[in-house]
Order: C-alpha cells, then sequence, then structure tokens
C-alpha cells in the first residue's frame, strides 16, 4: 500500500472512464424477483450555464439511492434526458444567430460531462431529448392519440399575451400579471389554440393524490389548483315586462344563506345581456365592453369592484319569492359555475365590497350561536323556520333536497381547473401534428408520417406569430405532399408536453416502432423516488398524471399514477444566505468544487448540509471538513489487517444497520453523521479487521464511489466494489447493545433483567412483572412505579 496522501485527482478520471466503458450502471432485467428501483431526476433544461449545484444534490439523492439497492440486488435504473426546448435556446438564437440546436447540442455535451465527474450512475444508453426528431415524433402520435380520443380540440379563445416574448402564456406563467420570463405586462388576446381536454380528468386527478407519496404541501397546492368545490346549482325565475319564462342559473357553495342574498350578479359575457327587456342595454354593452381589456387575475383581485345594475329584469328567490335586483359585474368570472351568482353580502367579502359601493341591503342571516354554526334566527324570512336550529351542513342537505323535489336546482361539485392550452407562437419547439386544407379545417396527419420535422429555414425573430409561418420549406413540404393551397400548422407545442411523458420513453430509446412495451412499463412504474425541483409543485406533475390517466384508460399500462414517492431537493443558497444569482456574485460552479476537493467532496458535502428538503446554505469551511474526513478514510487504509475484532464487529454492524435505515427514509446527513463517528472509533484502535474494512468500504460506497473503489482495489480486492453485495446485518453482534436493569420492590433488590438500550418504561416493566423472582414480591396493587432509564425500575407495593 501506498503513503500517497489522499488525492482525488489521481484516480477519479481513471474510474469514471473504467465505469463507463464496462457500463457498470446498466439498466436491470425486467423480471428481477428482488424487486426494481425505478431512481428518476426531472430531465433538465440544457442551460448554457451548465449544472449547478441544485441539481447536484438532487442526482446525488438519486445516484445514493441507485446504489444502494442495486447492491441489495434490486433491478435499478437511473436514466437521464434533457428537455431541451424552449424559449431559452430560441431567445439565445435571437440574440446570437447561433441556431438552437447547435447551442442546445453544446450544452448537452457540458451537463453530460459534468454529471459523470460527479460519478452519478446514469445509465446513458437510455439517453432521451425531448428535441430529438426521434423523441418527439412519440410527443405527436401522444397529440394524434388524444385528437382521436376527442381530448385535442382547437377553439378561439382569450389568451395571454406577452407583447414583448411575442408568445401565448399558460395561466401560470403569468405572475401578479407580468409575464414570468421577461416581466412585461401581460394583455388579453383572442386567437385559435389547440387544448387538451384535461378536465375530463379533474375528479381523478384529485382524488388520486390520496395514493401518492409526495410532501403534502405539494399535494394541496395540487389540490388547490384543481379547485374541487362542493355545492348547489339552482334556478332563479326571472320577472321583467315581457314576462318570458326565463331562469337564471347560480352556483353557491353556501345554498343555506340564500335569505341574505339581495342581489344577484352575472357575468359580462353571460347571453342573457342580450335579452330584449333590459331597458338600459346601451348602458350595459358599455360596460361589458370596458371588462374586454381586463384579464382573469385582474378582474378577481382587484379591490374595486366595478358593475352596474341591469335595468328592467329581476329575479326571484325560489324560497320566499322575493323579488332581488341583478347587476353585470366582472368580478364574476363567465367559465366558472354558471357565470352567475346570488350575492349574500353580509357573508361573502366580494358581495360586501359591492354592496357597500352600490348602496345595496346588507342581510345577515346565520345570527346567535356562530361559534357552534347552529342557525338561531331567520328572523321572519318565509321557511325560516324549518331551517332554523340546523347547522350550515345539515341546512345545505335539506335546502337541496327542496330544491331537488321542486325541480329548480341539486348538488353539484365544480373545478376551478380549465383546459390546457398548448399552442405556442414559437419556433423551438415540438411542432403539432395538424394539417389545414384550402378552406383552413384541420386534419390529423397519418401516423406513418411523423415525425413531422421542425423546419430549419426560419429566421427567429419574433413577430406575433410562429417563425414556421416564414419558413418556405415547410409550406413547399406540404403542398408537395397534400395539394395546393395546404399549410401545416404553424404553431409547437408547449414544452410541459414533451415532458409530461418523457419518463415512460427512456426503456426503449431505439426502438422507432412504438412509444413503449407496455410489459417493461408494468413492471418499472409508477417510479420508486421522483427527485424535483421545488417550483415544479403544480403543473408538470398535473400534467404527467393526466397523460399517464389517458394510457391508463387506453389500455396501455396497468397504473394510473406515474409518480410514487416524490421529493424536492431543498434550495442551496449562497454562503452569505442568499439565493444564489449573478447579481449577488454568489454562484458556484461544481466543477470548481471538484477542481478543489474531488466529487465525492462535493457529494457527501451536499448530502451533509441539512435535511434534503431544507433550503441550506453553502459554508467553505464545512466543505474543507468534508475533506478531511474523507483523508482520514483514506489513511487508516494503511492499518488494514487479517485480523478479528469483536468490538469492530459490533460497530460496523451498528452502522450497517443505521445506514441502511438512513438511506431509505432519504436521511443523507444523519447517515454521513454516523459515518464520521465511525471513524472517530476505528482512529482509536490499532489495527482495522479487513472484513471489517471491507464492509465500510462497500456501504460508504454509494456516497463516495471513487475513494471507495480505489480504496477497494487498493487492498487488492476484486473489481468492483459497485457491483458487491451488501453486507448482512449480524444481529447477535447487536444484541451486546442490551443493559441489566436492577428491579427494586419497595427498594429492594429482587431481580436483573436485560433489556435493549433506552428501552421504556412500559417494556420494562412487562419483562420485570413476568420475572417469578420478582412476581411473588408484587402480589397486592402496585401504587407507584419510578424508573430510571437504563438503570433500575422500582415497584412501590
Ligand atoms: C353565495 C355565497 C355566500 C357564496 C357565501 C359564498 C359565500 P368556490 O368555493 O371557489 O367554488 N361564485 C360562483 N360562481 C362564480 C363565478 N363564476 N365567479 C365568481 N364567483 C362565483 O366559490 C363558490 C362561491 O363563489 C359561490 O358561492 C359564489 O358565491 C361564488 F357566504 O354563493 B357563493
Amino acid at each position: 500500500m501506498s503513503n500517497v496522501s489522499y488525492n482525488p485527482l489521481n484516480f477519479e478520471k481513471k474510474w469514471q472512464e473504467k465505469w463507463l466503458k464496462d457500463k457498470i450502471y446498466k439498466t436491470g432485467v425486467s423480471n428481477n424477483p428482488n424487486g426494481k428501483f425505478y431512481s428518476l431526476y426531472s430531465y433538465p433544461y440544457p442551460s448554457g450555464a451548465g449544472l449547478y449545484v441544485g441539481h447536484v444534490e438532487g442526482m446525488v439523492a438519486n445516484d445514493i439511492v441507485a446504489r444502494y439497492y442495486r447492491h441489495k440486488g434490486r433491478s435499478v435504473t437511473l436514466p437521464m434526458g434533457w428537455d431541451a426546448f424552449g424559449l431559452p435556446a430560441e431567445n439565445y438564437a435571437i440574440k446570437t444567430g447561433i441556431a438552437p440546436r447547435e447551442n442546445t447540442d453544446t450544452a448537452i455535451k457540458t451537463f453530460i460531462e459534468q454529471i459523470n465527474n460527479i460519478g452519478i450512475s446514469v445509465d446513458w444508453d437510455m439517453e432521451v431529448g425531448s428535441h430529438e426528431p426521434r423523441y418527439y415524433k412519440w410527443t405527436q402520435w401522444i397529440f394524434l392519440q388524444l385528437f382521436k380520443a376527442g381530448l385535442a380540440y382547437k377553439k378561439n379563445a382569450p389568451v395571454n399575451w406577452c407583447p414583448k416574448d411575442e408568445t401565448v402564456l399558460a395561466n401560470e406563467q403569468v405572475i401578479n400579471g407580468k409575464c414570468e420570463r421577461c416581466d412585461s405586462e401581460v394583455v388579453q388576446k383572442d386567437m385559435d389554440q389547440w387544448f387538451f381536454k384535461i378536465t375530463d380528468f379533474n375528479e381523478r386527478l384529485y382524488k388520486d393524490l390520496d395514493k401518492v407519496d409526495w410532501p403534502e404541501s405539494t399535494k394541496s397546492m395540487q389540490r388547490n389548483w384543481i379547485g374541487r368545490s362542493e355545492g348547489t346549482k339552482l334556478k332563479f325565475k326571472l320577472k321583467s315586462e315581457s314576462e318570458l319564462d326565463k331562469y337564471l342559473e347560480v352556483f353557491t357553495t353556501r345554498i343555506d344563506t340564500i335569505f341574505g342574498a339581495t342581489f344577484m350578479v352575472i357575468a359580462p359575457e353571460h347571453p342573457i345581456l342580450e335579452d330584449s327587456s333590459i331597458l338600459n342595454i346601451e348602458e350595459v354593452k358599455g360596460y361589458i365592453n370596458d371588462t374586454k381589456h381586463k384579464s382573469e387575475l385582474d378582474r378577481q383581485t382587484s379591490k374595486e369592484k366595478s358593475g352596474i345594475k341591469v335595468e328592467g329584469l329581476l329575479a326571484i328567490n325560489p324560497f320566499n319569492n322575493e323579488e332581488i335586483p341583478i347587476y353585470v359585474a366582472d368580478y364574476v368570472l363567465s367559465n366558472y359555475g354558471s357565470g352567475a351568482i346570488m350575492a349574500v353580502p353580509a357573508h361573502d367579502e366580494r358581495d360586501m365590497e359591492f354592496a357597500k359601493k352600490h348602496n345595496i341591503e346588507i342581510i345577515e342571516v346565520i345570527k346567535g350561536d356562530v361559534e357552534s354554526e347552529m342557525y338561531t334566527d331567520y328572523g321572519t324570512l318565509i321557511n325560516s323556520g324549518e331551517y332554523s336550529g340546523l347547522t350550515s351542513k345539515e341546512a345545505i342537505n335539506k335546502m337541496q333536497e327542496w330544491l331537488k323535489n321542486n325541480n329548480l336546482g341539486s348538488s353539484e361539485v365544480n373545478f376551478k381547473l380549465r383546459d390546457w392550452l398548448l399552442s405556442r407562437q414559437r419556433y423551438w419547439g415540438c411542432p403539432i401534428p395538424i394539417v389545414y386544407d384550402p378552406e383552413g379545417n384541420a386534419h390529423p396527419i397519418d401516423e406513418s408520417d411523423l415525425p413531422l420535422v421542425l423546419p430549419e429555414d426560419v429566421d427567429f425573430k419574433p413577430t406575433g406569430e410562429s417563425p414556421i409561418e416564414r419558413s418556405e420549406e415547410f409550406k413547399k413540404r406540404a403542398e408537395d405532399k397534400y395539394g395546393k393551397g395546404w399549410h401545416y400548422e404553424v404553431d409547437t407545442m408547449d414544452t410541459f408536453v414533451d415532458s409530461s411523458w418523457y419518463f415512460l420513453r427512456y426503456f426503449n430509446v431505439n426502438d422507432d416502432t412504438k412509444i413503449f412495451d407496455s410489459e417493461t412499463l408494468n413492471f418499472w412504474l409508477p417510479t420508486d423516488l421522483y427527485m424535483i425541483g421545488q417550483e415544479h409543485t403544480v403543473l408538470h406533475l398535473l400534467y404527467s398524471r393526466f397523460f399517464t390517466k389517458f394510457f391508463y384508460d387506453q389500455g396501455l399500462i396497468n397504473f394510473d399514477e406515474p409518480f410514487f414517492k416524490m421529493r424536492h431537493m431543498g434550495t442551496i443558497l449562497g454562503s452569505d444566505n442568499r439565493k444564489m444569482s449573478k447579481r449577488w456574485g454568489n454562484v458556484l460552479n461544481p466543477n470548481d468544487e471538484i477542481d478543489k476537493y474531488g466529487a465525492d467532496t462535493l457529494r457527501i458535502y451536499e448530502m451533509f448540509m441539512g435535511p434534503l428538503e431544507d433550503a441550506k446554505a453553502w459554508n467553505d469551511r464545512a466543505e474543507n471538513g468534508v475533506f478531511r474526513f474523507l483523508s482520514r478514510v483514506w489513511d487508516l487504509n494503511e492499518k488494514v489487517r487479517d485480523i478479528n475484532s469483536n468490538t469492530q464487529d459490533i460497530e460496523i454492524n451498528k452502522l450497517i444497520k443505521k445506514v441502511e435505515s438512513d438511506i431509505e427514509h432519504l436521511s443523507f446527513n444523519t447517515a454521513i453523521a454516523k459515518f464520521m463517528e465511525f471513524i472517530n472509533f476505528i482512529t482509536r484502535e490499532e489495527s482495522i479487521s479487513k472484513e471489517v474494512w471491507s464492509k465500510f468500504l462497500i456501504i460508504l460506497a454509494p456516497f463516495a464511489p471513487y475513494i471507495t473503489e480505489e480504496l477497494w482495489s487498493l487492498m487488492g480486492n476484486a473489481y468492483s466494489i459497485h457491483t458487491q453485495s451488501w453486507p448482512i446485518v449480524d444481529d447477535s453482534k447487536l444484541i451486546l447493545d442490551n443493559v441489566s436493569m436492577a428491579i427494586q420492590v419497595n427498594g429492594k433488590v429482587r431481580g436483573v433483567v436485560s433489556v435493549p438500550l433506552d428501552s421504556t418504561e412500559e417494556e420494562v416493566s412487562k419483562l420485570a412483572r413476568g420475572d417469578k423472582n420478582v412476581s411473588k414480591y408484587l402480589e397486592g396493587n402496585i401504587k407507584k412505579t419510578i424508573f430510571v432509564k437504563n438503570k433500575v425500575i422500582n415497584f412501590l407495593v
């Protein structure tokens, strides 16, 4: 053995190349009786800036568990790919003139090199890139299946429009009325757009969140986004000059407050506003026009509740026949519920603001014992007697029943979730596989003609229409194939479409004949650990779940949730406790850290910073501490001998047990602390048992793959440490962790029990009372028990 001190640069590259060449991380077979582990990292956007330390954190977590389960004999896969389409590459192209394809491919090369340097055990034979025609052929295929199933459709819709990026934005890309990317004010614009009908799945998307192991906060954000709401829909008869037999339908979650409904509000887009009996129709039309430019968000959040009264039209409260005035106001949205509401100012904040502004009567319905939600008084209102003394829920049930019996309404469930708008007027995305005939009718492209490949003769200058519109080659391609006047759809798909199914493609990237192999997927999915950034709590997950449920319904797969266990890596902050940003000059590049200390230090340090999901600030000294820990491991290799040591056996068994459980619970920082304790212990030993040290290296290998491989090989062991079995915990060695406790009765020692360290009073008391010698002293009632942990239990009788 050598006396060279620890220098990772001497051997990390060597092992990296060998592992890649030998493909030791090849995905396991798809029928392993020991089971499987699908370790999934959210495939990154290959930005020109390269990998950042936050990526490292998530990937190392994926890597440790993947390596652990490989040692345990399961079939394991850790694939990687690229979410390569998207605006940043296109914007960069606009600036530099370098085609998105070119700068994307350069960035991918950098990413691969960095990921390999860190020692992530990726099976590169599975690599996917959503910008590759052989990948997006299947993105287009999915579009066609949804189209066939009636779940992809086109409609003219007001969309969020960013005037600077000249593109449509999804609601969630609009932050406080501004473009998520460039911060410009977003405006509303009517355009023909493609949608996926995700709303057909809303109940299942809501309910099935119960099936998955995700952070509660993420589940609840997802639930809020879907926005399931139980309420009542009911009809109010309308009264006007012309005495038409018309009704106004509303949706309310609080039918029990109807006796306090002092006005109705209709959304400006509601068809009833075309009724000829409206006396101030010109004024109403003027108001409707004023609201046209406002975004949905503005309408919902604006404190100033605008609106006007609709003259000549009244609604009749079905429960007491009172006449209620009607207003048109834009705080009521046309695309939720029925686009009209009964307004109860005493019990709804928005209605209250409106009522105050327009001087409308405010009637409180729930009086008296509000705490217990008991309804004690409906005043002199008709029908009130029947509903007083009930809880809100009871009243709602009774009133729904009454509405149903009178054919005026019923219970109803509403959802906030809207259909998924996927058209983007951009170049660098997946072309939508639709062709238009000269009359402008849309036709799906034949599956056998996929992929519909992106044209290359485009300049990327945004003009408000897709840059593809100006491709001569794309125009000609369509006419050559279909005839004069035919043209392809020029919009591309939202990149969320690409990323909603990539985790299904990994297993047969080289098969161009089908999207996936059902049997293989049924073995590997749902994924066992999905690591994903905290910014992805809603859309990516929701859309992936939608696609999975669609494939399930098509009979293609036997699971209907894609991701079982999902965790977010915590943000890594700069050493100044601020978010890493060019602005603060506190961004760390993983390459620099590897140059300084080697990859093993970077890996262990990031896992040691704190609990996986917490935000953590960088600390150079702690990083250096990890390097010193690994240096000690390196030096200790010198002390390995062919000896037997009972104490060392005990300590290593304790360590294996702890590390196993910590990895399984993703508690990497506590596992590392135990490794350090073990090193403190073994440093004090004169020599180290070879068997014990071998076990130590194997269980450290998932955390520090390089140093462990090097030491393993220096010890003369057969290559590779990463294909060794996980050491089995010898429970007989752990019994020594028992302590002997004295059992006293009234202060006199009557026996001794051996119990596991730190046993509770209950456990010890049960054992002690079972002791024959003790039990005879315990005839009468035990009045009191005095318990001193790990020492004594004293029964007073
Ligand atoms: C009367 C009432 C009284 C209401 C009360 C609430 C509280 P969620 O829970 O979000 O589903 N509403 C219904 N349709 C609407 C629309 N298109 N635009 C704006 N508001 C609408 O909210 C349902 C409640 O939001 C409904 O119940 C209705 O106001 C309002 F003390 O009716 B409620």
